[in-house]
């Protein structure tokens, strides 16, 4: 995957030098006039890459409900699911509410926006906050089909776990039931590692797609914001999280990191966390050892809820449009800040570009100008990349925590550098 995806950005740079200045290399064959980027770029590229993250995607739904419903069934004591979403829940707004912290203390600290005397002309229409008792009263699915069919990950969540609930009180039934699920289950997570053998050429084209399109000379004129983003997301992977599993599980926080590579680089390639998701579980399963039960409820739950890397572009974004507009904001502002990211990230899914919406709603709870995310639109698809990658090494990295200490980790397969790797 590694490879794909290097390929991938070295050919798309490669096209991109290739093209004349309107983005196309034109020759004629046969008196045939052949347009690269119509043939290479905007055909192959983009309708494999399409097609890659449309099998990926086809997973989330079957794959999160039948998990969770095996997950929940297999309890024997429902109190240990109270345990589990507590912990989760709690696990993920505490992880959210420091990233938002260390990027608004980084963001002062660094000033990105000091000076700079950007101005934009275009708006950007922001979506309202959605307010807690409406994400808690959404969660509950009127219709469960039609929350499968919009791929509502809270409401699936919900629906599996009180059918689960229920098998498990059903004697024979829900016995019969759960044998059933298991079976489909297995079968799903095959068809996860069909997919993932499809990856390196999927994530070629994703990146050889975006690099012979990308303009970076916008990062020249956002390179402190844009470089500052990076540098927070990097200390939230590499410091926040290994403290973190270290001080709650005394696990070995490098052999997370090393087993997350090829979830990562999903997350990075596709922008996405819950079309990751089937990938993010099948890594916490085979690979660091997590029981299905606890996997199978904490990460579909964090691929919705759980967006540390998103709420660090939040917190620097905030203060660099702040800074560019001249706002000075209090520490009551920032406070609000960070209640609102943490908030925000809990009712939105894991989708590419989620953040810039989640962003308008910050901003507009401390009454900056939305049309200030204009300024950053240009820098934020390698950011978005990003910042996937850490929303769901935050995922794992809390799915491992609460496995733990539920004792529900198998630590051999957790410490066998090999885990998962094996075809079996
Ligand atoms: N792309 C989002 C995700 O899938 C994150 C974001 O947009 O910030 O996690």
């Amino acid at each position: 995957i590694f490879i794909g995806m290097t390929a991938g950005i070295l050919i798309g740079f490669l096209l991109q030098i290739l093209f004349d200045d309107n983005g196309d290399l034109r020759f004629s064959i046969f008196g045939i006039e052949v347009s690269t980027y119509g043939i290479l770029v905007e055909g192959i590229f983009s309708t494999v890459g399409q097609i890659f993250i449309a099998s990926l995607k086809m997973l989330v739904v079957p794959l999160v409900l039948v998990s969770l419903i095996c997950g929940t069934c297999s309890l024997t004591d429902p109190s240990k699911l109270g345990r589990l979403g507590a912990k989760s829940v709690g696990l993920y707004i505490l992880t959210t509410a420091i990233a938002v912290t260390l990027a608004i203390s980084m963001g002062l600290l660094v000033a990105p926006g000091e000076g700079l005397n950007l101005t934009t002309e275009a708006d950007y229409a922001a979506k309202q906050a959605p307010s807690l008792s409406d994400v808690i009263v959404n969660m509950f699915p009127a219709n469960p089909i039609n929350a499968m069919a919009e791929g509502n990950m809270l409401q699936i969540i919900v629906f599996a776990v009180l059918f689960g609930i229920a098998m498990a009180m059903t004697g024979e039934a829900g016995k019969r039931l759960g044998a059933f699920f298991e079976d489909v289950n297995t079968v799903i997570m095959r068809l996860v590692t069909i997919i993932m053998n499809l990856a390196p050429y999927g994530v070629f084209v994703l990146m050889a797609k975006l690099f012979a399109t990308i303009g970076l000379g916008t990062i020249a004129s956002l390179a402190k914001y844009f470089f500052l983003v990076l540098v927070v997301l990097a200390l939230h992977a590499f410091i926040t999280y290994p403290i973190m599993l270290k001080l709650l599980t005394g696990l070995n926080p490098l052999i997370l990191i090393k087993k997350m590579r090829d979830a990562a680089l999903f997350a990075f390639s596709t922008s996405s966390s819950s079309a990751t998701l089937p990938v993010t579980m099948e890594t916490a399963r085979n690979k660091l050892g997590v029981g299905n039960s606890v996997s199978s409820f904490t990460l579909p739950l964090g691929a919705t809820i759980n967006m540390d890397g998103t709420a660090i572009m939040q917190g620097v974004a905030t203060v660099f449009i702040a800074q560019v507009y001249a706002v000075d904001l209090s520490a009551s502002d920032y406070i609000m800040v960070v209640l609102t990211a943490t908030l925000a990230s809990v009712g939105t899914a894991g989708v590419p570009g989620v953040g810039l919406i989640m962003l308008a709603m910050v901003l507009q709870q401390v009454n900056l100008p939305v049309e200030g995310i204009a300024l950053i639109i240009g820098v934020d698809r390698l950011l978005d990349m990003t910042r996937t990658a850490v929303n769901i090494t935050g995922d794992c990295t809390v799915a491992c925590i609460v496995a733990k200490t539920e004792g529900e980790l198998n630590e051999q397969v957790y410490n066998d550098p090999e885990a998962g790797e094996r075809e079996e």
